[in-house]
C-alpha cells in the first residue's frame, strides 16, 4: 500500500512579495480548497508528489492582505512542518522583515518547524536591492534549511523550491 503524508506548509511575507504568484506556479498540478477561503480567511491548496514510494501532500496555507496581522495567527501557525518566508530582491525593506516573519512564526510554531527563504522577483534583476549573498548570508547565519531566489513571474525555480520542499519534510 501506498503510504500518504500531508504536512502542512505556511507561505508568509511582507504584502506584494509574490506569494499568491508562487502559489499561482503550481496551480495546474494543484488542488484548490475554496471552501475554506470564505470561512477562514486563508487559501488552502493541497500539492502532491511521489516521493520515495510515499504519496507526499503539502496543504499550503496562504494568507491574504490584512489577515496576515490579524488574530488568525495562532491558526496559521499551528502545526506548521514548513514555512516558506518570502521576500523580493527589488525591496530592501521585505527582506529586513524576514527577520519579523521568522520571530512571529517562532512563537507560534514548534522548534522543528523546517524554514526556507525565498527571494522573489529574481527578473526585476536591475532593480535589485539585496544581493544574493546577503541572502545566502542570512540563511547560513540562521541555520535555515534553504534559499533559492525565484521569479513567480517567470516561473523560474519556483518548481526547484517545492522538489526541495518534498525532499525536507
Ligand atoms: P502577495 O501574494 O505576496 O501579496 P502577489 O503578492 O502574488 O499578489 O504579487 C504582487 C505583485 O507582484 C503582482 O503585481 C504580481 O504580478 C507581482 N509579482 C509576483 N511575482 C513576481 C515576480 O517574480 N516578478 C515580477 N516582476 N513581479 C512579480 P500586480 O501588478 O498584479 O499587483
Ligand atoms: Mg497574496
Amino acid at each position: 500500500d501506498l503510504e500518504e503524508l500531508t504536512y502542512k506548509v505556511v507561505i508568509i511575507g511582507d504584502p506584494a512579495v509574490g506569494k499568491s504568484s508562487i502559489i499561482q506556479n503550481l496551480v495546474n498540478e494543484s488542488e484548490p480548497m475554496k471552501e475554506y477561503k470564505a470561512t477562514i480567511g486563508f487559501d488552502i491548496f493541497n500539492y502532491s508528489a511521489h516521493v520515495n514510494d510515499k504519496l507526499i501532500t503539502m496543504q499550503i496555507w496562504d494568507t491574504c492582505g490584512l489577515i496576515e496581522f490579524s488574530a488568525c495567527t495562532p491558526k496559521l501557525y499551528n502545526n506548521v512542518s514548513l514555512a516558506i518566508i518570502v521576500y523580493a530582491i527589488n525591496k530592501k525593506e521585505t527582506f529586513e522583515n524576514v527577520q519579523n516573519w521568522y520571530n512571529l512564526l517562532k512563537l507560534n510554531s514548534s522548534a522543528d518547524t523546517k524554514v526556507f527563504i525565498v527571494g522573489n522577483k529574481l527578473d526585476l534583476e536591475n532593480e535589485r536591492e539585496v544581493s544574493k549573498e546577503e541572502g545566502e548570508k542570512y540563511v547560513k547565519d540562521n541555520s535555515f534549511k534553504f534559499f533559492i531566489e525565484t521569479s513567480a513571474k517567470e516561473h523560474k525555480y519556483v518548481h526547484d523550491m517545492f522538489n526541495k520542499g518534498f525532499v525536507e519534510l
